[in-house]
């Protein structure tokens, strides 16, 4: 999509003549005319007023790049951002996108999914313009082994997002949810693409629920999930939320560059919402229930199970 010319003379404050508009420009009126309406199709609200011209009264809640560009102050993290009104899932396509080797920090986006996915195969509601759908494609330069662990980042960096923005105070799930109140309001999907060797690319699919009302998510899900905007009591900027997960990201990541992943660790055990609780978790065809002491420097949550045996789990889910 490209950015619509009209948005870099259009202002909220002042009001622009159609003349002067078709010098800047270099058009005819018809031809402004016929950008206005386009922008009023993208969602944007120009006023007309005769004798004065056009103004910019509303923008819409709308994630486009040329937005995100506007307000982003990163040299990483989403200095390309692709953009889709619907799509089906964005970790798709960015798995598509890698045997082209695209660019680091590249971040597709889109208002809606059709068949967002959760792990294993699950499915992950996507409910139109009411969240923050989105995957960030990274080529970190570290072992293997290692990568689990920047799942851990994403929701360390998008917990700090969503304190910035909403001041609410959520939670990591272990490893890769985030709660409110209990409730689930985000969801990471890190898929592996590419060579199995150091230079792969980690795709961090990222699904936050902003918006939505009660109603919004399906039946089965009303009692587990929520939305930020549910959890607050009023409707949350879903703009300057995105711009806040990106900053965050490009943070957390600089720093596991330069400093390790001891600090976010750090990070992961003061906002856990599992360290100090009995959990039951499932990895494949184990399952193990214990006591959640902490998560060790290497990433695994470590368990005390009734036998009094310790042991570290480095996938899986908690329940
Ligand atoms: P998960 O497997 O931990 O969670 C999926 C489970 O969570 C589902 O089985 C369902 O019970 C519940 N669930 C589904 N949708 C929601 C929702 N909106 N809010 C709360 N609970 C829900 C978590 O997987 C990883 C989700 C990543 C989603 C992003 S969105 C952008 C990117 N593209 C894509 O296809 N997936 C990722």
């Amino acid at each position: 999509m490209e950015t619509p010319r009209l948005l870099e003379y259009l202002s909220a404050d002042t009001y622009l003549s159609g003349e002067a508009v078709a010098t800047r420009l270099g058009v005819s009126r018809a031809a402004v005319w016929k950008e206005i309406e386009s922008l009023r199709h993208l969602g944007y609200d120009v006023e007309a007023v005769p004798h004065k011209g056009y103004r910019l009264a509303i923008r819409p809640d709308r994630l486009y790049p040329w937005e995100i560009a506007g307000h982003l102050k990163t040299s990483l993290i989403g200095q390309t951002v692709m953009y889709y009104p619907l799509i089906e899932s964005t970790n798709d396509l960015a798995k598509m996108l890698v045997p082209g080797q695209p660019e680091e920090g590249t971040v597709i986006v889109a208002e809606s999914q059709t068949a967002g996915r959760g792990r294993l195969g699950r499915s992950w509601s996507s409910a139109d313009g009411q969240g923050i759908w989105m995957s960030l494609i990274l080529r970190p330069r570290l072992p293997l082994a290692e990568l689990p662990k920047l799942t851990m980042m994403a929701a360390v960096a998008v917990r700090a997002a969503i304190a910035d923005t909403t001041d609410l105070p959520a939670l990591i799930k272990w490893p890769n949810d985030l709660l409110v109140n209990g409730k689930k309001v985000c969801g990471i999907l890190a898929e592996l693409s590419g060579e199995a060797d150091s230079m792969a690319y980690l795709i961090l699919g990222i699904g936050i629920n902003v918006n939505q009302e009660r109603e919004d998510f399906p039946e089965e899900l009303r009692e587990s999930a929520g939305s930020l905007r549910m959890e607050r009591g009023s409707g949350i900027d879903r703009m300057a939320l995105m711009i806040s997960v990106l900053q965050r990201l490009e943070e957390a990541y600089n720093r596991v560059g330069s400093e390790g992943f001891a600090g976010m660790l750090e990070d992961c055990r003061r906002f856990s919402a599992t360290i100090g609780s009995t959990v039951t978790v499932r990895n494949g065809k184990q399952t193990l229930t214990g006591l959640a002491e902490t998560i060790g420097e290497d990433g695994g949550l470590q368990l005390t199970l009734d036998s009094g045996e310790t042991v570290s789990v480095y996938a899986g889910e908690t329940v």
